[in-house]
């Protein structure tokens, strides 16, 4: 079982590289990355929604109370999780179960989320995510690594963008709220995410040691 090294969530609305920059923090450190709107989609789509990885392990639950679909948290022993927590609530209950090292708040403007959402393209089986201006796939419409098609996301239509933008709003606002008085919130502005992520990098390093340089990524 790995060792701890650091429990990090990275927060932000829809399209504002919550994934793009986990996935660069799990190359760059060695970490797990977990996405509760990825485990969320497999488990809806019809696997058995438990993704597991070296100390850590996250289960998506179908039938529990409240809004459509729940997430349940079990401790995690290094790696860096995207999409949850997403409410007070989640926030709560994930105190109950393990101490957070930091927390990473993507702040994007609206107008580029909903550009970066509508030229998004995802291969569902490995969640591996591609932006028709930002990272091509190598030929159009198909997987760089399985060759597969790829899908738009049906939460990605204008219409839907526009909702989900209002939802994590309301919700998101307590929860930053919480991790700022607790002094392990760190916010980025920004409509880039390679400008972004040199600051990302410089503060992960100063917690653990990184496996890759920061242009290595
Ligand atoms: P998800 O899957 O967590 P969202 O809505 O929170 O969904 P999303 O849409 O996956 O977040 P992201 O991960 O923040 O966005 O962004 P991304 O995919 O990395 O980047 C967006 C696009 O921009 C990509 O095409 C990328 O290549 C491109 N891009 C990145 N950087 C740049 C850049 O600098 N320039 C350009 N031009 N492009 C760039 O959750 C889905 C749903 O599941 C439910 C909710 O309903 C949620 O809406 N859910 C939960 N429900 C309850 N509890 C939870 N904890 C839940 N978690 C998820
Ligand atoms: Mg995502």
């Amino acid at each position: 079982m790995a060792s701890k090294l650091l429990r990090a969530v990275v927060l932000g609305p829809p399209g504002s590289g919550k994934g793009t920059v986990c996935e660069r923090i799990a190359r760059s450190f060695g970490l797990q990355h977990l996405s509760s709107g990825q485990f969320l989609r497999e488990s809806l789509g019809g696997g058995d929604g438990l993704g597991q990885g070296p100390g850590c392990i996250i289960c998506v639950r179908k039938n529990v109370p409240g809004p459509k679909t729940g997430v349940t948290f079990v401790p995690f022993h290094c790696g860096a999780c995207t999409g949850f927590p997403r409410t007070l609530g989640q926030a709560k209950a994930l105190d109950r179960i393990c101490e957070l090292d930091l927390v990473i708040s993507l702040n994007i403007p609206f107008e580029t989320l909903k550009d970066r959402l509508s030229a998004r393209w995802v291969h569902p089986a490995s969640g591996r995510v591609y932006n028709m201006d930002f990272n091509p796939p190598h030929v159009q419409g198909v997987d760089d690594l399985t060759g597969e098609p790829l899908v738009q996301r049906e939460d990605d239509r204008p219409e839907a963008v526009a909702a989900r933008l209002r939802k994590y709003k309301d919700a998101a606002k307590p929860v930053i709220e919480l991790y700022k008085s607790r002094g392990i919130l760190h916010s980025f502005s920004g409509t880039e995410t390679n400008k972004i992520w040199p600051y990302v990098y410089t503060l992960l390093s100063s917690k653990i040691p990184p496996v890759l340089s920061d242009e290595e990524n």
